[in-house]
């Protein structure tokens, strides 16, 4: 059957196509619409595919890798940031290797539109030595997922999918199979000691896992997934991957002449490049989507004479997403006279919704902050991050997810007064909590303030793993029950907002203060399935 699908709903439909039993995710942007994706189909079509959101990705990652211990197929989603939170159990999943399939999906996002930094998960992927897979077409991101849970149980591995935002939010035309897979039934694993890190058998699987790698490139070089196409001009070569290979294709002109070599599963095909430089190549243009991996990589590959060229060399830029015209200017094509969205688009500062709780939390701490000679207010990820911008200019730190309060709590131990928290309720669960605990067991002179709007709003409104539960979590953290202050950010609830903030501000010791209201997006949702249901 043929469908439209985005990316992500392509890799989902792959997943739900390959026999999954699970998926395991955080919400983040723009990895979010394959959970979504399966969510939906799960409550159109139920095969008891488990799809609830997890608190954050380190939790996601080590369910998924105990579905796979159980023999079923399991799928890990996040943003590439999610990669850094899960990093431990990710890595680790490469030394413990998998019974089930279990394919870790890691959406980058080059050029930053909505993350806090630009990585590259190949990287990820090399450092635990598991094969990575980059699809370079919505139709081979369906094909390739299914390809992932066959290769990870074959190869009895994690198997590393990487996409990027071009990929995950475009559209094109799919075809998928008729008839999905079934699910795997449970089994245990032939060798438990795979699965107990004791340095003995860690050590053990360790090496097992660096015999592998002779395989794993193998199974790259016969990849049909990776290709090499000699050209009648062989000396000036490319090497494009994922995504890139599509910007190549839709610019290239075969009748130049080029070899180019296609990469979409790592290891490096190395047979593919050494057959490359076989056939004459003296100039190598790398064209990747990301940070210069390929490029770094294949100068320990081909002899030294061959130029390589790409982001290192300033041919393509050295950061943020490619452009067709990017790709053009370094294959030395004009550009092209199209619009850009800038043009037809008037830019707009992004700005928290009118009506938002976050507003009136702003406005209260503003006022209250103001009375202090030098406030510190450490904000956290999530739509209350816009308070950095006009009109309130009310935090001055945002890092990564939970940071708030760990940085409040430093900035507190050096002797700042007050030291202020911002976070929003799914980034407390996410990685607050513990921060929180901290503060505790130190009785750290911070305020946390909760703004709970009971989801995450950021990335579209979905579930918030404390909703109902934020002040029986601060309660068993230890926070003293006098010093959790429940306030419904509203303006007529001003005054007594700001009361509330002075009166834990001057506390010396630990205290939240929650802020409470629905996000006005999710409720307008509410409201209206409550009515259609009436
Ligand atoms: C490690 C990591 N995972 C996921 C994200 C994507 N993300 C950004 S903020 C956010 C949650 C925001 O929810 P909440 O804290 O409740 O604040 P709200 O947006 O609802 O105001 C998510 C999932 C991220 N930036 N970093
Ligand atoms: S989506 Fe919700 S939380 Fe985000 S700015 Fe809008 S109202 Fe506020």
């Amino acid at each position: 059957m043929k469908h439209v699908l985005l990316g992500d709903e392509a890799l989902a439909q792959g997943a739900i196509d390959a026999g999954l039993s699970g998926v395991y995710a955080y919400p983040g942007t723009p990895s979010t619409e394959i959970t979504e994706y399966i969510q939906l189909h799960e409550a159109k079509h139920p095969s008891g595919i488990f799809c609830r959101w997890a608190s954050n990705e380190k939790t996601a990652m080590e369910a998924a890798l105990g579905m796979a211990y159980m023999g079923k197929r399991a799928l890990v989603c996040m943003k590439h940031v999610g990669m850094n939170v899960c990093a431990d159990a990710f890595m680790n999943a490469a030394i413990t290797g998998v019974n089930g399939g279990l394919v870790v999906v890691a959406a980058d996002d080059p050029s930053m539109h909505s993350s806090q930094n630009e990585q590259d998960s190949r990287f990820y992927a090399k450092f635990a030595m598991i094969p990575c897979l980059e699809p370079s077409s919505q139709q081979e991101t369906y094909s390739m997922t299914r390809y992932a849970f066959e290769l990870s149980e074959q190869l009895k591995t994690p198997v590393l999918l990487r996409v990027t935002t071009r990929m995950a939010h475009s559209r094109a035309v799919v075809e998928t199979v008729d008839t999905p897979r079934e699910q795997n039934t449970m089994s245990l694993p032939e060798n438990v000691q795979h699965f107990i890190l004791l340095p003995a058998f860690a050590k053990r699987n360790y090496a097992e896992l660096v015999a592998n790698q002779p395989l794993f490139i193998q199974r790259s070089n016969e990849s049909v997934y990776n290709s090499y196409t000699k050209g009648t001009k062989p000396k000036k070569a490319i090497i494009t991957t994922g995504i890139a290979y599509n910007y190549l294709m839709e610019n290239y002109d075969p009748a130049e002449g080029r070899s180019i070599l296609k990469i979409t599963q790592y290891p490096l095909p190395t047979a593919l490049i050494e057959q490359m430089v076989k056939d004459g190549a003296e100039e190598v243009l790398v064209i990747e989507e990301g940070q210069p991996v390929v490029e770094e990589l294949i100068h320990g590959l081909v002899p030294s004479t061959i130029e390589v060229k790409g982001r290192l060399t300033g041919d393509l830029p050295r950061m943020g997403e490619l452009s067709p015209d990017s790709v053009r200017a370094a294959l030395g094509m004009p550009a092209l006279e199209t619009k850009q969205a800038d043009d037809i688009v008037v830019g707009r500062p992004p700005a928290l919704c009118q009506g938002c709780g976050h507003r009136d939390v702003y406005a209260a701490l503003n006022e209250v902050a103001r009375e202090y000679p030098q406030p510190r207010i450490f904000g956290d990820i999530g739509c209350y991050t816009l308070g950095a911008l006009s009109p309130f200019h009310a935090i001055h730190a945002c890092v990564e997810m939970g940071a708030s309060v760990t940085m409040a709590k430093g900035a507190a131990d050096a002797g700042q007064h007050p030291a202020i928290a911002v976070i929003g309720d799914s980034t407390f669960t996410h990685s607050g909590m513990t921060g929180l605990l901290d503060c505790v067991n130190t009785k750290a002179n911070v305020v946390v303030l909760i703004s709970d709007n009971l989801t995450t709003g950021m990335t579209g409104g979905q579930d918030s793993a404390g909703t109902g539960r934020i002040e029986q979590i601060c309660y068993g953290l230890g926070v003293e029950p006098e010093h959790v202050r429940v306030v419904v950010p509203l303006p007529k609830n001003m005054d007594e907002i700001k009361q509330v903030l002075r009166e834990e501000i001057n506390y010396n010791g630990t205290s939240v203060v929650i802020a409470r209201r629905e996000c006005i997006q999710t409720l307008k949702r509410h409201l209206k399935a409550a009515k259609k249901n009436s």
